[in-house]
Formats: structure tokens, C-alpha cells, sequence
């Protein structure tokens, strides 16, 4: 914690990247960073690989987020000319796309802030705690660990709550701990108000994501109570049909895991060129480990992600094929 003092105390430009398809806790975070680090009078900015979710962009700071996709030359001049580069919420640079590339290049001394296992070297300083339910959670610990908590204001503090309350599933998965619900407490205490996040976030469907939610549930799930486990597969022309936007499936791998017996989930969504997968499982199933020898991904203990490059077709074999040897 002194060398991290020392290090902010002598950063004037200061770049807070995360990573891609950013979540609540990667914009949660880095909008909580961001608004700390302005308190302490440094020129910051945030920079995610590309777009985010509609549904988080009531959180402050948020329309001034730099996207390197469609941004990449003022990105660029950003990441050049700072002299410290915060790495939020991922463990690997293959988790921020072609980011990665003047990253690598950067001179800025670099800080990864994150609570996914295995973290690769391609920062000089770690903050990684596997174990916290989110890297929100950690820039809490990290302002109270500087003993700035008194900067700690009702933005910050929202953020860090849209952060801790998406990665936690509503504060219920099991890395939700004491010391969460007293970061909830305090964040509560001045001020944050927790039931309109939940709203913001939550309760902003179109109509047509809830109609797509109910076609996935009643036509597309498989479910194979023998092996504990269940699956949606989503093409594109049925996500077309429903006028899919970003962050639409969102949360509905989770609906699996609700059915009595259920532990290992699997969503399976058609993308452009490749079919990405969303695992969550419960109890003694890990997912992780899954992920990452037979779907090209890795993630946390009850929630990863994977990635093939086959048709629809072949991914839904694979899967079914896993499920059948996994359970
Ligand atoms: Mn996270």
C-alpha cells in the first residue's frame, strides 16, 4: 500500500482501462476510481475496448468513456502520455482486445486491480484478491486502505455499488461476505440509494428483451436432470427477431441455475463469427476449469465464459457431449 501511495502521489495522468463487453463492476469500478482519482486533483480517463450496456449509463462519468473501437486515436494519445495505467477487472490481455496493443507499448507504470484467478504479467504492480466477489469491492478496500474513505462521496459510492450488486447477483452468489454487506452499509449510510440502482439496472427491459427471455426459457431450454445440468442455445436470426440489443442475455444463464437440482448452466449465443458461452454453476461444480479446456475461455469458480469458432450445431454437440461426462 506505500509503494501504491507513492506511485499515485507522483501520477498526474492517469489512464483506467477494462475489459471488454464491460459489465456493471468493470464500469462500476472504473467509474469509482475515476471519480476518487479526480477528488484527488489527477487528469484521469476511462477506456473500454468497446461498447457498454444502456442500462449502466446513469452512472456519472459514464458518457465521458472513451471507446478505443471506434475512438482508438484519442485512446491512443491518452495511454502515450500517461504515466500510470490501471488495469480493472481483468486478468489478461486478451481480455481487452486490440487495447492490448498500445498498452503493451505504454510507458505508464501499471496497475491491475482484479479478483479473477491466474493473473497473467503485463503489469509491474498487482492488486488481485481471488477471492472478493468484485473488483468493485477492492477499489472500496483500496480507498479505505490509502485511509481516504473521507473522499468517499454518494458517486463513488454508486458505482461501487452497481458494481458489487451485478457481480454478486443481487448480493447472493457466495462471494458475498460480511465485509460486503458492511461496504453495502456504509455506502447506504451516505447516501447511495440501493433500490433505485437495482431499478436502474434492472427494471429497464424493452419489451422485447422480456419477450426474448420468455422464448428462451419456454422454447429454447434443454434441461438434463440426470446431469444436473441445462443449456439455451440463441442463433442470430432468432435474436434478430427479437431485435436483440446489447445486453439482452444478460442474467439469463442464471434462470438455469433456479430449477430444483440444477448446478451447471450453459447459454450459447450465435455471434457474428463465432459462438460465445456463458457457464454459471452452484455448489461442487466448478465452471472454470470447464471453460477453459473445452471452450477456449476460463473465468471465476461459478461464472466463465467461452468461445468457439464452429456453427451453432456443433458448439450445442459440444456442450451436450460435456454435460453428458461432467455430471
Ligand atoms: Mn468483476
Amino acid at each position: 500500500m506505500d509503494k501504491i501511495k507513492e506511485i499515485l502521489n507522483n501520477s498526474k495522468s492517469i489512464v483506467i482501462t477494462t475489459h471488454k463487453s464491460p459489465d456493471g463492476d468493470a464500469i462500476g469500478s472504473s467509474l469509482a476510481l475515476y471519480h476518487f482519482l479526480k477528488k484527488k486533483g489527477k487528469e484521469v480517463s476511462v477506456i473500454v475496448p468497446d461498447a457498454f450496456p444502456e442500462f449502466l449509463k446513469w452512472m456519472d462519468g459514464s458518457s465521458t468513456i472513451i471507446h478505443y473501437d471506434t475512438n482508438s486515436e484519442e485512446a491512443e494519445k491518452m495511454i502515450t502520455a500517461a504515466d500510470l495505467i490501471f488495469s480493472l477487472d481483468y486478468n489478461g490481455l486478451g481480455r481487452i482486445g486490440n487495447l492490448s496493443n498500445p498498452l503493451k507499448d505504454a510507458s505508464a507504470i501499471k496497475i491491475v486491480i482484479d479478483h479473477h484467478q491466474d493473473p497473467q504479467e503485463f503489469a509491474d504492480h498487482y492488486i488481485v484478491d481471488v477471492e472478493c466477489c468484485s473488483t468493485s469491492q477492492l477499489i472500496y478496500e483500496l480507498i479505505e486502505n490509502l485511509g481516504e474513505l473521507e473522499k468517499l462521496d454518494k458517486v463513488i459510492g454508486a458505482c461501487i455499488y452497481c458494481g458489487i450488486m451485478t457481480d454478486t447477483g443481487s448480493f447472493r452468489f457466495p462471494s458475498t461476505t460480511s465485509k460486503t454487506h458492511q461496504i453495502i452499509a456504509h455506502l447506504i449510510e451516505i447516501g447511495v440509494e440501493g433500490s433505485k440502482i437495482h431499478q436502474d439496472v434492472y427494471d429497464n427491459y424493452s419489451e422485447q428483451r422480456l419477450r426474448l427471455l420468455g422464448y428462451a426459457l419456454t422454447e429454447k431450454m434443454k434441461v438434463f436432470p440426470m446431469h444436473n445440468a441445462a443449456y439455451i442455445s440463441l442463433s442470430q436470426k432468432e435474436l434478430k427477431k427479437f431485435s436483440f440489443k446489447k445486453g439482452d442475455t444478460e442474467g439469463l444463464v442464471n434462470y438455469l441455475l433456479s430449477i430444483n437440482g440444477i448446478k451447471f448452466a450453459v447459454l450459447l449465443t450465435e455471434k457474428e463469427d463465432n459462438i460465445s458461452l456463458s457457464f454459471r454453476s452452484k455448489d461442487d461444480f466448478h465452471v472454470n476449469k470447464i471453460a477453459n479446456h473445452h471452450f477456449n475461455g476460463g473465468g471465476h469458480i461459478y461464472a466463465a465464459g467461452g468461445m468457439l469458432e464452429t456453427t451453432l450445431e456443433e458448439a450445442i454437440k459440444k456442450v451436450e457431449a460435456v454435460i453428458k461426462q461432467s455430471n
